[in-house]
């Protein structure tokens, strides 16, 4: 069965070529998604799994909301030796499992000393700012950890860090909320999913890469893809929708890859950011990057170049976010991975058309006051007021504004997970406000954070050089 390996990538995950270069990551029997219903290759489940599970399993119910209903089939993650045609096993690169061939799961403590930071209590340690973690007031033994592998990655390549990172600990998800464990079930509302109701570590367990952006279908081309070029089989026209009960956000998997849309603003990618990370907790995922694809306004830059954020900071260009609860703010800070985003700077360069610059992304709560425009319905202030705060914002190593980034580091690093935010310039904002290129134009400018973040997830999975 499947399922103990179910983390680690097989030898037949990768297709080779003649020149030893890996063509396409392979779902598990050809399929393109692993989740029940969502591959037209997916049989449905034999009649006594449907009978005696869960009831309000409905007539009217899709082909895959009846069988996401029933938790899926247990089949799903089997190798039909049939199809595969070696069993020789795969040599993942350490970073897809950093704890050597040891395939234990995420939660067992005992085989892994000191992998695991301790659970602290809720609001009770991340309401410290970005400098005063610097300044060392910070007692969390995080940050050893993070500065000696920040060290490594500074010092070695990708690959290297990979190979000599042996003793690289494993990086759960850290759902922060003694709560949640004592829940009998946890309805993932807004996603339309639900512990009880799906098998989440089945359906999403070897996710490795979440790609996040504001627009749904953005998010289904991005899926499309990357189906693509992965090399994956079967039609990614036929990708379907996890999310399809509800239309507030949507979700395909493809391979290892989650695709998902947030809408536009703090309080859309908040609400997607809380049940993504319990997604990933319930279903035991751990070594997980995280990516907000998106678009932006540049500040000096050309048009159509992307920003790689440094940090992501606020209308006063603070690294940090702010969280009311309770009434009181809770300040957290908004550090990105400086690993991922050097490393995606790197993969900016072995591509075509894809001007790239690592710099701060200012975050606001609104497109037309609160990014200085002065073609909203409302405007208080004057052009030359406008362009002096736009000149600061430069002066303080603002690159780009968009709307989401502060409260994505924030969860995402507050959570153990890894992230970078990647986003298109549409516009110079010193130049003018309104986003005045073709159509066409814009969608190709949509397209390059797509494509560099794709060429990020081939070199991680070895699938590109
Ligand atoms: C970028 O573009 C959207 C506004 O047009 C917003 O979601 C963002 O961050
Ligand atoms: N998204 C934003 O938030 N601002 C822009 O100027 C362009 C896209």
């Amino acid at each position: 069965m499947y399922s103990e390996n179910s983390l680690v990538l097989m030898s037949d995950d990768l297709q080779s070529t003649k020149s030893g270069v890996k063509t396409g990551y392979v779902g598990i029997n050809g399929h393109i998604s692993q989740i029940p219903g969502l591959s037209p290759a997916i049989c449905t489940p034999p009649e006594e799994r449907a009978r005696g599970r869960r009831a309000g399993v409905l007539e009217s119910d899709t082909d895959y909301v009846k069988l996401a209903k029933q938790g899926g089939h247990k089949g799903l993650l089997w190798h039909e030796e049939a199809i595969t045609s070696k069993a020789c096993p795969y040599q993942p690169p350490d970073w897809f499992c950093p704890a050597s061939a040891d395939n234990s799961k995420p939660g067992d403590e005992k085989k892994h000393p000191g992998a695991f930071q301790q659970l602290e209590p809720p609001f009770g340690t991340d309401s410290m700012s970005a400098w005063e973690r610097d300044d060392g007031n910070s007692n969390s033994k995080e940050k050893n950890g993070d500065t000696l592998s920040n060290q490594m990655e500074k010092s070695q390549s990708p690959s290297q860090y990979y190979q000599t990172s042996k003793f690289k600990r494993i990086e759960s998800v850290q759902v922060k909320n003694p709560y949640l464990d004592d829940m009998e079930e946890d309805i993932l509302y807004h996603f339309s999913l639900s512990t009880k109701t799906h098998n989440l570590p089945e359906m999403f367990g070897d996710i490795k890469f979440v790609c996040v952006g504001g627009s749904a279908n953005r998010m289904k081309a991005f899926a499309q893809f990357i189906h693509q070029e992965l090399n994956l089989s079967g039609n990614p026209e036929e990708l379907r929708d996890i999310c399809e009960g509800t239309d507030r956000y949507c979700m395909y998997k493809v391979g290892p890859v989650l695709s998902i849309s947030h809408g536009m603003g703090v309080p859309s990618i908040s609400i997607m950011l809380h049940e993504l990370i319990k997604l990933l907790h319930h279903a035991q995922c751990h070594d997980v990057v995280l990516f907000r694809l998106g678009t932006s306004g540049g500040v000096g830059l050309a048009p159509g170049t992307v920003v790689v954020t440094d940090k992501a900071v606020d209308y006063a260009f603070r690294p940090q976010f702010e969280q009311v609860v309770l009434g009181k703010v809770i300040t957290r800070s908004t550090e990105l991975d400086e690993g991922v985003a050097n490393e995606l700077l790197q993969c900016s360069t072995e591509l075509q058309n894809i001007p790239t610059v690592i710099g701060n992304t200012m975050c606001t709560h609104d497109f037309y006051e609160g990014q200085g425009r002065l073609d909203g319905a409302l405007c208080s202030f004057s052009h030359e007021e406008k362009l002096e705060y736009l000149r600061k914002a430069y002066e303080a190593g603002v690159r780009n504004i968009e709307m989401e980034s502060t409260v994505f580091a924030a969860m995402c690093r507050v959570c153990g997970l890894k992230a970078a935010v990647i986003c298109v310039a549409l516009l110079n904002r010193f130049e003018g406000d309104q986003i005045t290129s073709s159509h066409d134009v814009l969608v190709e400018y949509q397209q390059r954070p797509q494509v560099l973040v794709s060429h990020f997830i081939k070199k991680r999975l070895g699938l590109v050089v």
